[in-house]
């Protein structure tokens, strides 16, 4: 009875001040660091911030309440020798959302869709979120583990992924997508596992990683995923005669060539760059390659200026 008239009580204050206008505005997006920035997205008390203590050395409220959390919380998540951003936001909501909650959910690179296996309304909660997402514009696109890693899912969606309209014509910009994995939480609850086998069949075709913040099951694999979520990889540079540093690495979009490296570690290495020589999977020890080389995950490049 206490949590009920807590709760209309919070309700009661967000709706309040909704009507009285934005006085006290929230900075709805918070500055990147590390290698890039996902969003936790979900419906109240599915315990994105729990799981954002679980995960970084952030600290979070976390309460059986809904809408604990007002506003977006980062934290850092250290994978490997990498460190991936992670948003926590307020919950996701047909009526109570703060305005600016799309907004920031836009800014993120990524999304981690949060959904708790120990709601007794899990299927509502999921349809609500995805229906929301779609209203919102926000499309998603299944997100994939980090480069030679092999990582399977605990499961996978199963209605087919809404698609972003067609643009008008051709030369039309398309609409923006999200990479996305779905996170199944609270799996120590009891009756989690049945739920989870429910949640595909309402959950879009998109990676389901089962966790629980409480028991720590499942973490070290959703650390990866989410760095996975950036479509990212690493290179190390080293300088002639001396050894990589293989903890501190470059973090690239796939695709991106020697240039960008070249970009990422110094403005004027750009303008320099005379060769490289790279020692990776894809090439010969120490092999030369041209300004265009199409980095792979893993490379070691020496950069000549
Ligand atoms: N059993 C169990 N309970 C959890 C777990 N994670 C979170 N909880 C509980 O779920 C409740 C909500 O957790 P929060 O992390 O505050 O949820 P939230 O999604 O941040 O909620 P809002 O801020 O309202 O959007 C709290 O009582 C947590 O203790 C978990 O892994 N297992
Ligand atoms: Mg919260």
């Amino acid at each position: 009875a206490d949590i009920k008239r807590r709760i209309s009580r919070t309700k009661d204050a967000i709706l309040n001040a909704k009507k009285a206008g934005a006085r006290h505005r929230v900075s709805y997006t918070v500055r990147r660091e590390g290698a890039g920035q996902v969003a936790l997205v979900g419906p109240a008390n599915a315990g994105k911030s729990a799981l954002l203590r679980a995960l970084s050395g952030a600290q979070p409220e976390v309460a059986d309440y809904p809408f604990t959390t007002r506003s977006p919380q980062p934290g850092m998540v250290a994978w490997e020798n990498v460190n991936v951003q992670v948003i926590d936001l307020p919950p996701f909501d047909p009526e109570l959302s703060p305005p600016w909650l799309a907004g920031s959910i836009h800014a993120a690179d990524a999304l981690a869709v949060v959904l708790s296996l120990g709601s007794d309304d899990l299927l509502h909660e999921a349809e609500d979120t995805f229906g929301l997402l779609r209203r919102q514009n926000t499309w998603l696109r299944p997100g994939e583990p980090p480069v030679s890693h092999h990582l399977e899912p605990s499961a996978v969606g199963r209605v087919p992924l809404p698609a972003p309209p067609v643009p008008p014509h051709e030369d039309a910009p398309r609409p923006k997508t999200w990479s996305a994995v779905v996170v199944a939480s609270k799996l120590d609850a009891p009756g989690a596992e049945a739920r989870l086998e429910l949640l595909t069949e309402v959950c879009p075709a998109l990676p389901i990683v089962a966790v629980s913040a409480e028991t720590g099951a499942g973490l070290d694999d959703l650390k990866a995923w989410l760095f996975g979520l950036l479509e990212k990889i690493r290179v190390y540079t080293k300088a002639p005669g001396k050894k990589p540093d293989l903890s501190a690495p470059f973090v690239v979009p796939r695709g991106a060539t020697l240039l960008d490296v070249a970009e990422a570690v110094h403005k004027d290495f750009v303008a320099n760059l005379k060769s490289a020589r790279v020692w990776g999977d894809g090439t010969f020890d120490g092999q030369l390659v041209p300004k265009d080389y199409v980095v792979r995950d893993g490379d070691i490049i020496e950069l000549r200026a």
